[in-house]
C-alpha cells in the first residue's frame, strides 16, 4: 500500500502505557536508568551520520568553535555513540536504513522522554557524485528508492509499504545560503538511496558483477537526467521517519568521489579529513546562527 499523504503521526498508541520503563536498547539506557529530561531535555538539533568516529570528531569541534563543554559518550552500547555539546545532540548511525532506522527510533523515543517538542534532524553523510566533482556538498532535495521511485519501502506483516519522502524546502534553503556565505561548493538534487555499495550502486569493484562497464555508465546517466546528484544508502528512511513524526529535517552529503570517474574511494587522508569538514562547517554556522551560540 502506498501511504499519500505526509501527514504527521502521534507516537504510537501503546507507547505512553508502556514507555513508563522504556529501555532504549541500542543506546544502552532508559527511563529508569538516565534522567533523560536532565541530560537531553535542552536538545534542538539532532545531527547524525554513519561513523562514530567521525560524530566524536564533530561533537569535539563544535565544542571547540563554540567555546561550550562536550559531553562524554553518552551511550550505553557500543552500537551508537552519542555526545552532546548545548543545544545540539551528535549520535551516529551506521551504514545503510536497517542501522539509520533503529537509530532513530529510538533518537525519537530520546526526545519524547526529554520533553523535546520539535527537534530538528540533519544528516551530515558522504556519499558519491553523480556527475559533480569530489567534494561537493549536495543537499538533497528529495530521496530515491533503488527502483526510481519516491518513497521508502517498508516490510511489514510481509506487506509493502511505501511512504512519502520529503524535506523541508525552508531548511533546505538556508542550509544553501551558508554554503554561499563559507564558500563551500554546494549543490540541490535528488539522493539516490542504495540497499548496498557494490551492486547496488552498479560499482566495478565489487567480488560479484554479473552487468558491463557500459550498463554502469548507462546507469549513472539515467540518474543523472532523473536529477540524481548523489548516491548514499540512508536517505529515503531519514526522510521518510522525520516527515512522519513532524521533524523538520536536512540531508547534507558530501561527494568523495565522481562515479563518472571511477568507484574505489581512494582519497588523501588530509583531502578526506578537508571533503568530511565541509557537512560539518556549513551545518555548524547554520546551527550558531539559530541558536546564537
Ligand atoms: N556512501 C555510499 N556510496 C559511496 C560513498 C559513500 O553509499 O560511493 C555512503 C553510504 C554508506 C557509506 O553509509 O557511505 C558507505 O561507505
Amino acid at each position: 500500500g502506498l501511504v499519500k499523504n505526509g501527514n504527521v503521526e502521534k507516537p504510537n498508541k501503546y507507547f505512553d502505557i508502556k514507555d513508563k520503563r522504556d529501555f532504549l536498547y541500542h543506546f544502552g539506557f532508559g527511563v529508569d536508568t538516565l534522567d533523560i529530561p536532565a541530560v537531553f531535555g535542552d536538545t534542538k538539533f539532532v545531527c547524525t551520520g554513519g561513523s562514530p568516529g567521525r560524530f566524536k570528531l564533530y561533537a569535539e569541534w563544535f565544542a571547540k568553535e563554540a567555546n561550550i563543554p562536550c559531553s562524554e559518550n553518552l551511550s550505553r552500547s557500543d552500537r551508537f555513540v552519542i555526545y552532546k555539546t548545548g543545544p545540539v545532540c551528535w549520535i551516529n548511525h551506521g551504514m545503510g536504513t536497517p542501522s539509520l532506522s533503529i537509530m532513530l527510533v529510538e533518537s525519537f523515543k530520546l526526545m519524547h522522554h526529554a520533553g523535546v517538542k520539535n527537534p530538528t534532524f540533519i544528516r551530515l553523510g558522504t556519499s558519491g557524485g553523480v556527475g559533480v566533482p569530489p567534494g561537493t556538498v549536495v543537499v538533497s532535495t528529495e530521496a530515491m528508492n533503488a527502483e526510481l521511485g519516491d518513497t521508502y519501502v517498508q516490510i511489514i506483516a510481509g506487506k509493502r509499504i511505501e511512504r512519502p519522502t520529503q524535506l523541508d524546502a525552508a531548511l533546505r534553503e538556508a542550509l544553501c545560503e551558508v554554503g554561499k556565505e563559507k564558500s563551500i561548493p554546494v549543490e540541490t538534487g535528488k539522493t539516490m538511496c542504495a540497499d548496498d555499495f557494490y551492486e547496488g550502486q552498479m560499482r566495478l569493484d565489487g567480488y560479484f558483477c554479473d552487468y558491463e562497464e557500459e550498463d554502469k555508465y548507462a546507469f549513472l546517466r539515467k540518474l543523472n537526467a532523473l536529477g540524481v546528484r548523489n548516491i548514499e544508502m540512508e536517505s529515503t528512511c531519514f526522510a521518510s521517519f522525520t516527515c512522519r513524526a513532524g521533524f523538520q529535517s536536512a540531508i547534507v552529503c558530501v561527494t568523495l568521489l565522481n562515479r563518472m570517474d571511477g568507484d574505489q574511494v581512494q582519497i588523501a587522508k588530509e583531502q578526506y579529513i578537508e571533503y568530511e569538514e565541509r557537512p560539518f562547517r556549513l551545518v555548524t554556522a547554520y546551527i550558531r546562527k539559530q541558536t546564537g551560540i
